[in-house]
C-alpha cells in the first residue's frame, strides 16, 4: 500500500495526490517555472524537520534543541554561498516574493525610486507592478522592452534611470526569453547609483549548470526561488554583500516571517547538492537546446515566437495574429490535449492580461524527465496541431492519448507509478 497512513486517515487527500503524481505522469508540463523535484528533495521535504520551531539563525535561536537544525541550516548556507559566489546567503525565505520584500525592507525606505520590468512585459509582480505591495510601497517607475526588437534596451533603461534616479534596478524576469546583460546593469545601477538587484528564479538551474551567465557577484543583492530551473522545494534564497547581511537577515527574521520552514531549508541543500554534479550541467545545456529545438519547431508552424527565439529555457508565442485564437483558448485546447502551458501577455499585447494574445512554455520540467530534441518536435507538432483543433475534443484527446503513450517512456524523477 502506497502512503498507508494517509489512506487511514484521509483518503479524499491521498486519492488526490495520486491522482496529481498520474497527471504529471501523463502530461507534457511545460509551465516554465514548474519542474520534478528529485526523490531526494521530497524525502527531505517529507521529513520530520517540519516539526521543529527555530526562530533566528544558527547559534542564536529563541528555542532550545536546535542541535541538527542548525546544522542543516549552515550547510544549505555553506552550499548556497559556494553555489553563487557571494558572501552571504539566507536560505529562510518562504518563496520568493517574501524574499523581494525584505531585500527591499532591508536596503530601500518606503516611497524611494524602483525600476523593474513592467509586468506585461515579463516582469514580476514584486519587482513594482502597480497592485502589488511593491508597486504600493515604493515609487516605482518600470521599463519596458523595446518595441521593435522586444529585447532589453540597455540605452533606454540607462536614459530612464538617469531622469527617474532609481535608488535599486532590478533585473531578472519571468517571461523573458533571452539572456540578461548583467554586467550592463551594473554599468547603468553605476552611473545612477543605484543598487542591482538581481531576481534569477527562473534560471538558477541554467545558471547554476553553466548555461547562463551569472549575477554574482556584480550585483548587490539577489533572490531565486528554489523550485523552478533548480528542481529543489517551494522556497526562496537570499544572497547579498556583506554589508547588507545583517539588514537582510533582520528584514527575513525578525521583520517578515517567524520560524524558518526546516524542512525546506534541508531541501534546498539538496537541490544545492544535486546542481553541483556534472549531470546537472547537462540537464541545464539540455533544457535550452530543447527550447531552441520546440521554438524553430513552433515557428515552422507559423506562430510569431517573442524576440524570434529563445536563448534560455523559455518561449513566448503569439496566437492571436498568428492564429486568430486568444492565448487563454489555445493553452486551454493545450491542456485538454495533454500538454500543460499557461497563457500569458506579450510585449505590447494589445489585449488584458486575463484575455492575453499569448501563450509561455518553458523545458525544465520535460527536460528532467530525459526528453530531447526529437521528443520537442513531435511536441512541437502536437502543439500546432491541438491549437488549430481548439473546438474540436475528439481530436485533442487523440493528441492526449499521443501524447500519454510518449511519456510513458520517461520516467518523472519523485514519482513512481509502482505505488499505484
Ligand atoms: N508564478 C511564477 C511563474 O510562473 O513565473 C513567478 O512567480
Amino acid at each position: 500500500m502506497y502512503l498507508p497512513a494517509l489512506q487511514n486517515t484521509d483518503p479524499a487527500i491521498r486519492d488526490l495526490i495520486i491522482a496529481e503524481e498520474k497527471r504529471e505522469w501523463d502530461k507534457m508540463r511545460l509551465i516554465p517555472s514548474e519542474n520534478y523535484a528529485s526523490a531526494a528533495v521530497m524525502e527531505a521535504t517529507g521529513s520530520i524537520l517540519t516539526n521543529k520551531y527555530s526562530e533566528g539563525y544558527a547559534k542564536k535561536r529563541y528555542y532550545e534543541g536546535q542541535q541538527f537544525v542548525d546544522q542543516v541550516e549552515l550547510l544549505a548556507i555553506e552550499r548556497a554561498k559556494e553555489a553563487f559566489g557571494m558572501p552571504h546567503a539566507n536560505v529562510q525565505p518562504y518563496s520568493g516574493s517574501p524574499a523581494n520584500m525584505a531585500v527591499y525592507h532591508a536596503v530601500l525606505e518606503h516611497g524611494d525610486t524602483i525600476m523593474g520590468l513592467a509586468l506585461p512585459h515579463g516582469g514580476h509582480l514584486t519587482h513594482g507592478w502597480k497592485v502589488n505591495f511593491s508597486g504600493k510601497t515604493y515609487n516605482s517607475v518600470p521599463y519596458e522592452l523595446d518595441p521593435e526588437t522586444e529585447l532589453l534596451n540597455y540605452d533606454k533603461i540607462l536614459e530612464q534611470a538617469k531622469e527617474v534616479k532609481p535608488k535599486m534596478i532590478i533585473a531578472g524576469y519571468t517571461a523573458y526569453p533571452r539572456t540578461i546583460d548583467w554586467q550592463k546593469f551594473r554599468e547603468i545601477c553605476d552611473e545612477v547609483g543605484a543598487y542591482f538587484h538581481a531576481d534569477t528564479s527562473h534560471i538558477t538551474g541554467l545558471i547554476l549548470g553553466g548555461a547562463h551567465e551569472s549575477p554574482y557577484p556584480m550585483a548587490d543583492t539577489g533572490i531565486t526561488t528554489s523550485h523552478k530551473t533548480l528542481r529543489g522545494p517551494r522556497g526562496a534564497m537570499i544572497l547579498c554583500k556583506e554589508e547588507h547581511a545583517e539588514k537582510i537577515d533582520k528584514a527575513i527574521m525578525p521583520g517578515l516571517q517567524g520560524g524558518p520552514h526546516n524542512n525546506t531549508t534541508a531541501a534546498i541543500a539538496v537541490a544545492l547538492k544535486e546542481a553541483s554534479t556534472p549531470d546537472f550541467k547537462a540537464y541545464a545545456a539540455q533544457i535550452v537546446a530543447n527550447a531552441k529545438a520546440l521554438a524553430g519547431k513552433l515557428n515552422s508552424h507559423g506562430f510569431r515566437l517573442v524576440t524570434g527565439g529563445t536563448d534560455n529555457h523559455l518561449i513566448l508565442f503569439e496566437t492571436q495574429q498568428s492564429k486568430g485564437i486568444g492565448g487563454r483558448e489555445a493553452a486551454k485546447a493545450l491542456d485538454k490535449a495533454g500538454i500543460v502551458t499557461n497563457c500569458n501577455t506579450v510585449p505590447f499585447d494589445p489585449n488584458p492580461p486575463f484575455k492575453p494574445s499569448g501563450v509561455r512554455i518553458g523545458t525544465p520540467a520535460v527536460t528532467s524527465r530525459g526528453m530531447k530534441e526529437a521528443e520537442m518536435e513531435k511536441l512541437g507538432d502536437w502543439m500546432a496541431r491541438a491549437i488549430d483543433n481548439v473546438e474540436n475534443d475528439a481530436e485533442l484527446s487523440a493528441i492526449a492519448a499521443e501524447v500519454k503513450e510518449l511519456c510513458k517512456d520517461f520516467e518523472c524523477p519523485g514519482i513512481n507509478p509502482k505505488n499505484w
